[in-house]
């Protein structure tokens, strides 16, 4: 028998045994005990997060129908209540936020009860119909595990919590179209009304070798009749999962509601497939119900994501709080699935990031939510420091473990950078075997992070500058192969180019870490890459941070700031005793 972890939540504790609750443990109540507790926890779960969205056992994917709604932030999100695995029984959990970091529990929203979601309730989103009415649209797996779309409506729409939802009795109101297999019909999208009051929404699939986005259109949101084409379909994509269609401002980092269609937007459409989270941005012409993109998927590592690294079935919202929109994902485990019943739980949210198109209209940029430097603490900086070749200093006096660091490069004599041919290379490739460990002349440079004292634990984001023709190009890397002492890890490394001319502009990363996830920004957001890492030695207060430059030719930081991460007060939804009424009812 495995005695594998204990948990604690809310004011409840009690013990797993191989994964199942054996036993309360209400001795557990002055707070002396609590605080050996909490160490003890940290102790026994290296790799839990403080300040990211996780569960305290079980599996969690999806980010589902994110909104804001009457003064609170809603998270819904695929959970598992049974298992560390993914399996049948999925339901929606449920927390609320009143500012996207710190979360507290509220009751499942949707668990299986119906025939037509009898096997599960997958992935869907929320909508705000005029009146602030919020609905959820979700796919049910029904008893014959066909894919079909359903309607819930809150119980009570004046609880800002919105914690009841009532399922529509006439549900399903989408089954799958001839030609589309029944396990190929799922995720529905935020909807958005058009200039004459027709409803709309696309749901992902796979027909005739394609991806596709299928659309439905309605009168009342009840009623939908799928449109002769779909809204966009490729034949460079797999099955289109958890799909999402967006206008962006074309001259502003604000959002803008998802209805929204005037000269001064352009749309993304984006589509989970392959592990990864692809976008196209082109021309949505209402009149005739097609989606124009600027350049169609290739297929290639040319293809624009969301991120590099780990980032799927993100789905983002409009907040109109604050007019900006915002893109949520799951960040899934690179341990093994033995591991992941071992520590009775699996898969993070992602830190919530702003979302708006690059000035130059060809990309979106991403930004951690501005809410998150609340938990910042304890700073510490460096100005104006030579990094010379091959050196390496540390940055001292934060929680490496649990840190926030923003720094900016300079590049003296650019023009003796390496030359390449960009068009001709996939940036992953290069990074993986130009590893941290290849001395090149402008780079590796950049961070050492999670990592021992000795380095022999690290994972270095880093860049590298090349001369391309008459350009610059920037390539950023997360190269996790000496991440761990532990083998049996996922370690495999991510690169991506980074849309920036490093003679106008400093080469600059910000990076979160959190004991078992690192998610970097690259070039002020134009490329992000999400990695999780699993360190045996470089864990809790044996984790260290360095920055370093391993090219032959020096490089300056002109600036590195870096913080302690506080923990964030979260507790996720459904399980017993999550439900902290003082918290919740706190504004
Ligand atoms: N996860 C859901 C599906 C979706 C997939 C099931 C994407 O609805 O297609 O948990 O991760």
């Amino acid at each position: 028998m495995d005695i594998s972890l204990f948990l604690f939540v809310g004011f409840s504790c009690f013990l797993l045994i191989n994964g199942n609750k054996v036993e309360d443990c209400d001795y557990l109540t002055d707070k002396t005990s609590l605080q050996s507790f909490h160490v003890l926890l940290q102790a026994e779960q290296p790799y839990r997060t403080a300040y990211h969205f996780q569960s305290p056992q079980n599996w969690l994917n999806d980010p589902n129908g994110p909104m804001y709604y009457k003064g609170v932030y809603h998270l819904f999100y695929q959970y598992n209540p049974n298992s560390a695995w993914f399996g049948d029984g999925m339901v929606w959990a449920h927390s609320a936020s009143y500012d996207l970091i710190n979360w507290f529990g509220l009751d499942h929203a949707l668990v299986p009860s119906e025939p037509f979601d009898a096997i599960s309730c997958w992935s869907g989103s929320a909508t705000i119909l005029p009146g602030d009415k919020p609905v959820i649209l979700y796919t049910g797996i029904d008893a014959n595990y066909n894919q079909v779309q359903n309607l819930a409506n809150p119980k009570n729409e004046s609880d800002p919590l919105l914690v009841e939802w009532v399922k529509y009795s006439r549900n399903p109101l989408m089954t799958p179209p001839d030609g589309v297999k029944g396990d190929n019909f799922r995720d529905p999208t935020t909807a958005w009304q058009g200039p004459d009051g027709t409803w709309k929404v696309v749901i992902g699939s796979y027909s005739n070798s394609q991806g596709m986005a299928i659309l439905y259109q309605s009168q009342d949101f009840v009623h939908w009749t799928m449109h002769r084409d779909p809204l966009y379909s490729s034949s460079k994509t797999e099955m289109w999962e958890c799909p999402d269609f967006f206008p962006v401002s074309i001259n502003s980092t604000n959002g803008v509601d998802t209805s929204v269609e005037n000269p001064s937007v352009r749309h993304v459409m984006k589509a989970s497939f392959n592990s990864h989270d692809y976008y196209i941005v082109g021309t949505y012409v209402t009149e005739q119900e097609r989606f124009l993109p600027d350049a169609d998927f290739t297929g290639t590592s040319s293809d624009l994501r969301f991120d590099y690294g780990k980032f799927y079935a993100s789905k983002s919202f409009f907040d109109g709080k604050k007019n900006r929109r915002i893109l949520c994902a799951w960040v899934n485990e690179s341990d093994s699935m033995e591991d992941d019943l071992k520590k009775g739980w699996s898969g993070l949210q992602s830190i919530p990031r702003q979302i708006w198109l690059d000035l130059n209209g060809k990309q979106l940029v991403q930004w951690p939510v501005e809410e998150l430097n609340s938990l910042r603490d304890n700073e510490v900086y460096v100005y104006d420091k030579q990094l010379e070749s091959g050196s390496v200093f540390e940055v001292s006096g934060i929680t490496a473990s649990q840190a926030d660091i923003e720094i900016m490069f300079e590049l003296p004599k650019l023009e003796e950078a390496e030359f390449i041919d960009t068009s001709l290379v996939d940036p992953q490739l290069i990074c993986d075997k130009q590893d941290a460990s290849v001395t090149g002349k402008f780079g590796p440079f950049g961070l050492l992070a999670l990592a021992t004292k000795d380095l022999t634990e690290q994972t270095a984001i880093f860049f590298r500058v090349f001369r391309d023709h008459k350009d610059y190009k920037v390539l950023m890397c997360s190269d996790q192969k000496r991440s761990s002492l532990r083998n049996e890890l996922d370690k495999t490394t991510y690169g991506a180019f980074v849309d920036i001319d490093p003679q106008r502009e400093m080469v600059s990363l910000r990076t979160l870490i959190d004991h078992s996830i690192i998610e970097s920004f690259g070039g002020k957001g134009r490329s992000v890459i999400t990695t999780r890492v699993y360190p045996k030695l470089a864990i809790n207060d044996e984790a260290h941070l360095f920055a370093f430059n391993n090219g032959s030719l020096s490089v300056r930081v002109s600036r590195l700031n870096a913080w302690s991460m506080n923990k964030a007060q979260i507790t996720a939804g459904g399980e017993p005793g999550t439900i902290s009424e003082d918290f919740s009812r706190k504004k």
